[in-house]
């Protein structure tokens, strides 16, 4: 009986704290999740413009519901690799960057045409 409710009260302190590690994982970055979407049968980014906070990791996801391949990328962050969603059509990806710099920079997508044909947005980092 004694130790029954021993190990009971073993099982309930581990849920307890793999409620509070999914706690701490899912947080991430503070300001969430951020979905941004390639727009479908169009060149454009959904929301065209997100802002995100300046030396926090921040987790992206860039979804691609359109027929043809989309990347989603930021210029000039002067990060050693510039930031890049990369998706397939009908995919997505998820990454997770930390922007050191505050300031408005330029995201575009690198297919060939695709920024000339208006595929660009703005990330705010603040
Ligand atoms: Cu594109």
């Amino acid at each position: 009986m004694r130790s029954f409710w021993k190990s009971g009260a073993l099982i309930g302190a581990l849920a307890g704290l793999a409620l509070v590690l999914a706690a701490c994982t899912s947080g991430g970055g503070g300001s969430g999740g951020n979905t941004i979407t390639a727009k479908k049968g169009g060149f454009a980014f959904e929301p065209a413009t997100i802002t995100v906070p300046a030396n926090q990791p921040v987790t992206l996801t860039f979804k691609n519901p359109d027929t043809q391949i989309h990347d989603w990328r930021v210029r000039g962050t002067g990060l050693p690799e510039e930031p890049t969603l990369y998706a397939e059509p009908g995919k997505q990806e998820t990454k997770t960057f930390t922007f050191p710099k505050p300031g408005e920079y330029v995201i575009y997508c690198s297919l060939p045409g695709h920024e000339a044909s208006g595929m660009v947005g703005k990330l705010i980092v603040k």
